[in-house]
């Protein structure tokens, strides 16, 4: 393969990987990765100042699951997160810029039938956004659901702030 085949072939994978954001997600996507626990996306480790994006579109609930925010409805919608805190300090996560009414809930523990819950929020992030703050321990990982309050879906921003 020659170079100028390389860069023809490249160029298009490029393009898809600058538009790989929240913009181009279509409607009919299958579920998303992290719909599952077990397949939850690891955000950097060990940073203080972390971010993910993602989709809820054709998650679903799992058997088992707890119910991430009393006031809402049953987990019908997760997707899944981790992330495990380089120090003991207060942390902050939020859903701030996501395009739906999202809540928010964080656990430790291992076994999804088993989690201990920390934080759990529907609104106070901005507008229907969610937000938390705790006390994280060092080195503990954090199980971080984004679930939808009713039946909302759609693309979803998470950060953490310690
Ligand atoms: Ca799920
Ligand atoms: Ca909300």
């Amino acid at each position: 393969m020659n170079r100028t085949t390389v860069r023809a072939l490249a160029t298009p994978v490029l393009a898809a990987g600058l538009l790989g954001g929240l913009a181009t997600v279509p409607a009919h996507a299958a579920e998303p990765r992290n719909d599952l626990y077990s397949r939850a996306d690891n955000l950097t480790p060990q940073r203080c100042d972390a971010s993910a994006e993602g989709r809820n579109t054709q998650a679903t609930g799992q058997t088992g699951e707890p119910v991430h925010y009393s006031a809402g409805s049953l987990p019908v919608q997760s997707v899944w997160t981790t992330w495990q805190a380089p120090r003991s300090r207060t942390v902050v996560m939020n859903t701030n810029g996501s395009d739906f009414d999202t809540v928010l809930a964080v656990y430790r523990g291992g076994r999804l039938t088993q989690l201990s819950p920390i934080a759990a929020d529907d609104d106070s992030g901005d507008g229907l956004a969610s937000r938390v703050a705790f006390d994280a321990i060092r080195g503990v990982t954090y199980r971080i659901a984004v679930d939808s309050f009713g039946s909302a879906e759609g693309n979803y921003l998470l950060r953490v702030i310690c």
